[in-house]
């Protein structure tokens, strides 16, 4: 089948529900961008707040400088879109040396109890399809997620033209 890997026909979450997305999620598996950052350990918390506006911490493992290893803590303010499943994420670290910048972050699909899939489109090529993308899977267990959620996971990898290019991100305390 012919598939389309244009990034504007890639559908996200219907009737997207942030009060229910809300909390802590671990990063079980991830596509990585060019230049990647965040390497291992990696948790996010999306916190609602009084004013209704949506922000999150995230932590993991990241190098930086080439050899210096450290837990990053990172702090975004998600921007709502036309699309509730379509955040513009604002992000800096707790320290100035860590990565900072305006990516989107799309809710591609979640269960809110499960699991749930991102994708940032970095960079798009002239055709429409994506030239630098990353992409995590998240799971509200440490431990992973089960087989059921995996298999929808793997057809919405699919649908983002990403199969096979995740890693696994393994959760070993450092962080
Ligand atoms: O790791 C990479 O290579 C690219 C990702 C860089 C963005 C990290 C910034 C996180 C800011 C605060 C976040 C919240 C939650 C987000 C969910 C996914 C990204 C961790």
């Amino acid at each position: 089948a012919e598939k389309n890997c244009r990034v504007d026909n890639f559908e996200v979450m219907k009737d997207f529900n942030k009060e229910r997305y809300a909390g802590v999620w671990y990063a079980v598996a991830k596509k990585d961008p060019e230049g990647l950052f965040l390497l291992d350990n990696i948790a996010a918390n999306f916190k609602i707040e009084d004013n209704g506006k949506t922000t999150a911490t995230a932590k993991g493992r990241v190098r930086i400088l080439d050899k210096l290893e450290l837990c990053a803590n990172m702090v975004g303010t998600f921007i709502e879109t036309n699309d509730p499943a379509k955040y513009r994420m604002k992000y800096h670290g707790a320290l100035a040396i860590l990565e900072r910048g305006l990516d989107d972050h799309w809710v591609v699909d979640t269960d809110y109890t499960t699991y749930a899939i991102t994708y940032a489109c970095r960079r798009r090529n002239l055709d429409g399809t994506c030239r630098d993308s990353y992409s995590f899977v998240f799971s509200r267990d440490i431990n992973g997620l089960p087989s059921e959620s995996q298999r929808i996971v793997r057809r919405r990898q699919e649908q983002l033209c990403l199969d096979r290019k995740y890693r696994v991100v393994v959760h070993n305390g450092y962080c």
